[in-house]
C-alpha cells in the first residue's frame, strides 16, 4: 500500500530551477563572481539565504558583506526570480506531471508537495496546479532546508501518511538526500543522483506503473 506521493516543485512540476539560476548568476555577476549550470546543482533545494552563502564562498567573498547587505542581495535575487515567474503559464508543466498526478489520482492516493520556495504557491497558480495537491508543506514554517528531511516529513505528516509507505520525487541531489532521511522511497529525475532508489533521466520517462513496481520491489 502507498500512503502518499509527494512532489519537489522546482525541476519536478516547472522549470523554475531555471529561472533561479538565472537569477543567482546575474546577482552573483553583479558582485564579480561567475557560476555555471554545474555549479547550480548545488543551490537545487537549497534555501535562498544558504544559495546566497554558497555562491559568496565560491567567489571568497563570504566574509565581505553585512548580514543586511546579503539580505538586501537575496532580495534583489528574488525581485529578478519573480519577474521570471510572469511568463509562467499551465503550458509550462514539465512533460510526463500531468499524466502521472491523473494515474496517482485513479489510483486514490494522496499527493503532496515539498518545496522550501517561499513563492512555491506563486508557482503553483501560475500552473492553475493549486487544486491538485491534497496537501502542500508551508516553507516559511520549515527552519532547515534539504537535505534536511523537515520538508518532507512535514508534508507525510500533513497527509497522515507513514514515510516508509510514501514516495517523494526529486530532481536536485540534496532533495534526493532529504527523501532517503525521511524514510521515504525516492524517485530521482536527473544526473547526478544514484542515491536515489529508481532513477530517471528526465519527467518524460515518470510512468506511475513502473515507480510502482519498483516501489514493491523495494518495499
Ligand atoms: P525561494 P524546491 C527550492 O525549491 C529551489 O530548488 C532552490 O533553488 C531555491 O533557492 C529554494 O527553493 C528557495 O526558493 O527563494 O523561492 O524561497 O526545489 O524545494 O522546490
Ligand atoms: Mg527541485
Amino acid at each position: 500500500k502507498i500512503d502518499a506521493v509527494i512532489f519537489d516543485l522546482d525541476g519536478i512540476i516547472t522549470d523554475t530551477a531555471h529561472f533561479h539560476f538565472l537569477a543567482w548568476k546575474q546577482l552573483a555577476e553583479e558582485i564579480g563572481i561567475s557560476i555555471d549550470e554545474e555549479f547550480n546543482e548545488r543551490l537545487k533545494g537549497i534555501s535562498r539565504m544558504d544559495s546566497l552563502e554558497l555562491i559568496l564562498e565560491e567567489g571568497n567573498r563570504q566574509h565581505d558583506f553585512t548580514s543586511i547587505e546579503k539580505e538586501e542581495m537575496a532580495e534583489r535575487k528574488n525581485a529578478n526570480y519573480v519577474n521570471y515567474l510572469d511568463e509562467l503559464t499551465p503550458e509550462h508543466v514539465l512533460p510526463g506531471i500531468m499524466d502521472l498526478i491523473k494515474s496517482i489520482k485513479t489510483d486514490g492516493i494522496p499527493i503532496g508537495l515539498a518545496s522550501v520556495s517561499k513563492n512555491a504557491e506563486t508557482v503553483l497558480r501560475a500552473l492553475n496546479l493549486v487544486e491538485a495537491f491534497d496537501y502542500c508543506a508551508d516553507a516559511s514554517k520549515i527552519s532547515k532546508s534539504k537535505p534536511d528531511p523537515e520538508i518532507f516529513l512535514t508534508a507525510c505528516k500533513g497527509l497522515n501518511a507513514v514515510p516508509e509507505r510514501s514516495i517523494g520525487i526529486e530532481d536536485a541531489v540534496a532533495g534526493v538526500e532529504s527523501i532517503k532521511a525521511s524514510g521515504m522511497f525516492a524517485v530521482g529525475v536527473g544526473k547526478q543522483l544514484s542515491k536515489a532508489d529508481y532513477q530517471l533521466m528526465s519527467t518524460g520517462q515518470l510512468q506511475w506503473e513502473k515507480i510502482k513496481e519498483a516501489f514493491n520491489k523495494w518495499n
